[in-house]
């Protein structure tokens, strides 16, 4: 006879997984290769996701990091994360087709940086170096308008024009709660500094933090599933360790969760980045089903209904 298996609690974030903008941004891939058929080309990965991106090279998404690297004569798509301007501009001066999956989200804080510009005002970007987003939101503007920060630290550090002429802006998938200290070093430092009411950060990013928050006290090891490289899954392992949970792991699918380190473990939670399949939720739910006698609980702080729609020259009468 086998041992009876333990017991074990899943905490089960809500909201958790595809945001409105992930779920447009995969749609106009899905839509671009039914539309022109394949190749489509998608310049960087449409979503932070590997398993989403492999689901789009196999019905004919051709990824790539440059313009450079996509022919004259195809499609491609700009991802989620958003560009500089001058990609969409080298595209339109090869005359190429090409479709903006930047989330509508992120084109706002475009607008806004844009907007501050034409105001006279340099701007100070909170946001991490090097995130497509990052550099997108930055690229809006010419070279020097936009200054970086990326800590409190780095607030005292940044040397503007003219003090009395800032406004800033976010990347919108960071930490609410360090953003909110590194805004309050920017008004402390730079006092006429004008910005969003609070910050640029999206809905989703703000209430898949708030559901880890409420179920950080009552678990013992925290899972996110989401990729290395996707900035709010990051965020989230983050969120719970800094609010009491000593494990919390991203993980990209079950395959990559450390059994040994769950050993003895009653009581643990699942959430998944914006970019992350429910079907990966899934398979890791099924991962502790075969393992544990497990009991899953619905931990739901927030309702979403948020969607957008695809770019006119996918919409489907043309
Ligand atoms: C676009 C934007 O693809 P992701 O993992 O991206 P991040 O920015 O978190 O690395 O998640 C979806 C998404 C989030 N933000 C897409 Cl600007
Ligand atoms: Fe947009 Fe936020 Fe998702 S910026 S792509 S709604 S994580």
């Amino acid at each position: 006879m086998t041992d009876p298996k333990p017991p074990l609690t899943l905490y089960l974030a809500a909201p958790r997984g595809f945001c409105a903008g992930v779920d447009r941004a995969i749609k106009i891939v899905e839509i671009a290769l039914q539309k022109w058929g394949a190749p489509v080309y998608v310049r960087h990965e449409i979503v932070h996701n590997k398993f989403v991106v492999d689901g789009l090279k196999a019905l004919g998404a051709v990824f790539v990091e440059e313009l450079d690297e996509v022919p004259d004569d195809r499609p491609v798509i700009f991802s989620a994360h958003g560009v500089p301007k001058s990609v969409p501009a080298a595209a339109q001066a090869r005359e190429m087709i090409w479709v903006d999956a930047t989330c509508p989200l992120v084109s706002k804080v475009h607008i806004e940086a844009e907007r501050h510009h034409e105001n006279g005002l340099q701007m100070i970007m909170i946001g991490h170096a090097g995130h497509p987003e990052t550099i997108g939101t930055m690229g809006q503007l010419p070279a020097g308008e936009v200054l970086l920060v990326e800590t409190v630290a780095d607030v005292a550090a940044v040397h503007p024009r003219d003090p009395e002429k800032l406004a800033f802006i976010t990347q919108t998938t960071l930490s609410v709660d360090d953003t909110i200290e590194i805004v309050a070093a920017l008004k402390a430092r730079f006092p006429a500094i004008v910005g969003p009411h609070k910050e640029d950060i999206c809905y989703a990013t703000t209430n898949r933090q708030a559901s880890v928050k409420a179920i950080a006290g009552q678990i013992d090891a925290l899972l996110v599933i989401g990729a290395p490289n996707s900035s709010n899954s990051r965020r989230l392992v983050e969120v719970g360790r800094a609010n009491g949970c000593a494990y919390a792991q991203l993980v990209q699918r079950a395959t990559d969760i450390d059994w040994r380190a769950l050993e003895g473990i009653r009581a643990v939670g699942i959430t998944a980045g914006a970019s992350a399949p429910e079907v990966l939720v899934n398979e890791v739910i099924d991962a502790f089903r075969a393992r544990f006698d497990t009991t899953v609980e619905l931990v739901e702080t927030a309702k979403e209904h948020v969607e957008f729609k695809v770019p006119r020259i996918l919409r489907m009468a043309e």
